[in-house]
């Protein structure tokens, strides 16, 4: 009956309006700024009758896709801390459109918790058919999943996880210890390769609390213990290049000299700490004295590690949209999604020195970067 009732209502409508200014840009939006796609000009619907109308069942009328209606989806992002963060915004925008089908409300919770909580909350106030869910930290979510489970709104979670209510359809994303791992065993084998017999790491974290932050904190810091590397320090970039620079302008003060290596947890962060260590005079990539390396892989690191600037990339692919679009049909046709789907992604080098890696206990390549790489990249 709920159904119906919103389609009434949509019916009657003629055109979404936009009501707020988005996110995914690299102006500060204003925390939880809400966006509407234009829903199709909608022509008058016949009045509808029982008579005329064939029953619906419930099951249909709770189906959108399967009736062919607009499908009105509510998108609690992040924010738009990082290029990734805008590959993903974009990507999103771009599969749950009005051409699509859908209506589209995106929040830009701009890296706000309790921002992100209350669009959440807005979007069961609203109705919505589903709720994307990309969770800026992995805890305090059992309850107003609760409240989506309570209002019949299905959850998709998206990239980061949520580690404390599994009140949710399904999670489409990276597993971020993996990523770490890869890391540590390319450095491993790098070094290898290289003659380099020690390891004085820095870490530039990403927010704290995100779990893409907490698994390849983890994956990397198990290598670097088996490995018996040292890890000097490892602080919280919050995944900005700001970030980055400012926590390897104190570390070029703190350190000076007695690190050769440096982990950014993003690729933002990697292009502050370049700034950072062009200004302290200190040489890194594959001519340097430093090696480097990032999280994400989106074009333009893909493009440093080309130049050698960056010695290796580690994907975690931001377009997981067109995933949760196959999510989506499947319920609306009464399937059932799986709970855990993972994007593929891949490990990228600038030197052809190791060929490949095994991250538990899987054969895994590493691809040489060269100018086809890079122009088949996708964002
Ligand atoms: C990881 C994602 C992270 C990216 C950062 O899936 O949540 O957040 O690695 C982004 O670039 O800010």
């Amino acid at each position: 009956m709920k159904r119906k009732l919103a389609l009434m209502m949509v019916a009657a409508m003629t055109m979404a309006s936009v009501v707020g200014c988005g996110g995914g840009s690299d102006e500060a939006a204003p925390a939880a700024a809400e966006t509407e796609t234009e829903a199709p000009a909608e022509t008058e619907a016949p009045a509808e009758t029982e008579a005329e109308a064939p029953a619906e069942t419930e099951a249909e009328a709770e189906a959108p896709a399967a009736s062919g209606d607009v499908i009105r989806v509510g998108f609690a992002q992040v924010g738009h801390e990082s290029d990734w963060r805008t590959a993903a915004t974009q990507s999103a925008q771009t599969v749950f459109s009005a051409e699509n089908g859908y209506e589209l409300s995106f929040v830009d919770c701009d890296n706000d918790s309790a921002a992100q909580l209350e669009a959440v909350r807005n979007f069961i106030q609203q109705d919505m058919d589903y709720i994307i869910i990309d969770p800026i930290v992995s805890t305090g979510w059992d309850a107003v999943l609760t409240e989506c489970e309570d209002a019949g709104i299905p959850v998709v979670v998206i990239d980061r996880t949520i580690d404390d209510s599994d009140k949710y359809v399904s999670w489409v994303g990276s597993d971020f210890k993996v990523e770490g791992l890869a890391c540590g065993e390319w450095l491993a084998a790098y070094a290898e390769a290289k003659g380099i017999s020690e390891i004085n790491a820095l870490v530039i974290e990403g927010s704290t609390g995100a779990s893409a932050t907490i698994g390849r904190t983890e994956g990397f810091k198990e290598i670097a213990d088996r490995e018996g590397w040292t890890i000097l320090d490892s602080q919280d970039g919050d995944f900005t290049e700001a970030g980055g620079q400012e926590v390897m302008e104190s570390y070029c003060q703190s350190y000076a000299g007695q690190f050769n290596v440096v982990i950014c947890q993003n690729d933002n962060e990697a292009y502050g700490a370049m700034t950072a260590m062009d200004a302290a005079g200190v040489t890194y990539g594959v001519d340097g004295d430093v090696i480097i390396v990032s999280f994400d892989s989106n074009k333009p690191a893909v493009q440093l590690v080309l130049d050698g600037k960056l010695n290796a990339t580690f994907e975690c692919n931001p377009l997981a949209a067109p995933t949760v679009d196959e999510v989506i049909k499947q319920l609306a046709a009464g399937e059932t999604p799986e709970k855990e789907i993972y994007m593929a992604e891949a490990w990228l080098a600038s030197e052809d020195i190791v060929s490949s890696i095994t991250v538990n206990g899987e054969e895994q390549p590493i691809i040489h970067v060269t100018d086809e790489v890079l122009a088949n990249r996708a964002y």
